[in-house]
């Protein structure tokens, strides 16, 4: 038999890319068990408790870079906590997301995902839990082509001029809050179409790489830190261009982050300086949505979808499974 010619490091992150997927169905079920219930914070710590058990049994010394812990001081996934297995000796940066879309969860509406992204270690922004200004476009285009400190009416010329297309073809993600209403307006005065959107800006951002299939060409806003890092993952598995910056427009923000190793509050942040290298990003719907179905629940299966990306190659794998090991996953 013809030796496999695959480094041992390589051979750990084709497994591991297969094995973050059980981690994110783990935490999609359990947090889907409570969709519609009315109670965020039970469906998310059900997904954070399913989420660190599955991390817990990889092959992995895992250092929680963007976690639970910062904002809602929940018990679980903090911040600077271990997981894995103790008797692994593979460093990794793990960024999660448990339960994006709290609110969706709780009034099952749809878009609710649990993500999670891994990096080799010391390689994720390790953000504090503040907003973040974003802007992100799909790949294909030349690097630099919109800028986070360009107004919106000269990005969105550049984007249409290098689309082929007028203003009026194209259309920006904008998360729905009072905070961006002058945003909302430039766009619109630009001539872009905005499309809307209540919470799940991990997915939004994402959107933008298959502009084609979702409509959606450019992402713009604030929305969570940890958000954007995690979005910043996938897009550097599938290409597009993003870019951030941390809002610490407070002492104590300030003080938070620099805790956090960040020197300069007002850095910019590309999509590069987030991820610094390869990585593993996976997503499964909780509830249905425009990018992931959600759990369903059948008599004798349950069944999930998964999204799955490895920036190495750039492989996208879309994965639906269906689970009959239904009383291990009633133990979530
Ligand atoms: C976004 C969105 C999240 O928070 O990051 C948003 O992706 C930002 O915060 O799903 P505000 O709600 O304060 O605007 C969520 O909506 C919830 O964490």
């Amino acid at each position: 038999m013809a030796a496999i010619n695959v480094q041992p490091q390589q051979l750990l992150d084709r497994i591991l890319s297969l094995e973050i997927v059980r981690v994110t169905e783990r935490a999609a079920v359990s947090a889907a068990r409570l969709r519609g219930r009315g109670n965020e914070m039970a469906a998310d710590q059900a997904a954070v408790d399913a989420m660190r058990r599955e991390l817990n049994k990889l092959p992995i010394r895992g250092t929680v870079v963007i976690g639970e812990g910062e904002r809602d001081e929940t018990p679980m996934l903090f911040i600077g906590e271990l997981v894995g297995l103790e008797t692994a000796t593979t460093k990794v940066d793990i960024a999660v997301d448990p339960l994006d879309g709290t609110t969706l969860c709780a009034k099952s509406l749809p878009g609710a995902i649990a993500t999670m992204a891994m990096a080799e270690q010391g390689t994720l922004l390790n953000a504090p839990d503040v907003y973040m200004e974003k802007i992100a476009i799909g790949p294909g285009y030349p690097r630099g082509l919109v800028d986070l400190d360009a107004p919106p009416e000269e990005n969105i010329a550049a984007l249409a001029k290098a689309k082929g297309v007028p203003p009026a073809n194209i259309t920006a993600l904008v998360l729905d809050r009072p905070r961006h209403a002058d945003l909302i307006a430039a766009l619109r005065k630009a001539g872009a179409a905005v499309r809307l959107f209540t919470d799940g800006d991990t997915a939004g951002v994402i959107h933008t790489a298959d502009a084609e299939g979702t409509g959606v060409d450019i992402y713009l806003g604030s929305g969570g830190a940890p958000e954007g890092v995690l979005a910043a993952a996938a897009l550097r598995c599938i290409g597009g261009q993003m870019q951030g910056r941390l809002v610490l427009d407070t002492e104590e923000k300030r003080a938070r982050a620099a805790k956090m190793g960040i020197k300069d509050p007002r850095k910019k942040y590309e999509m590069e300086d987030m991820v610094q290298g390869d990585c593993l990003f996976a997503a499964t719907g909780v509830t249905d949505g425009p990018m992931l179905r959600g759990v369903k629940f059948r008599k004798h299966v349950i069944e999930t979808e998964t999204v799955v990306m490895r920036s190495v190659t750039g492989t996208v794998r879309w994965i639906r499974a269906e689970h009959r090991d239904l009383d291990k996953f009633h133990l979530d």
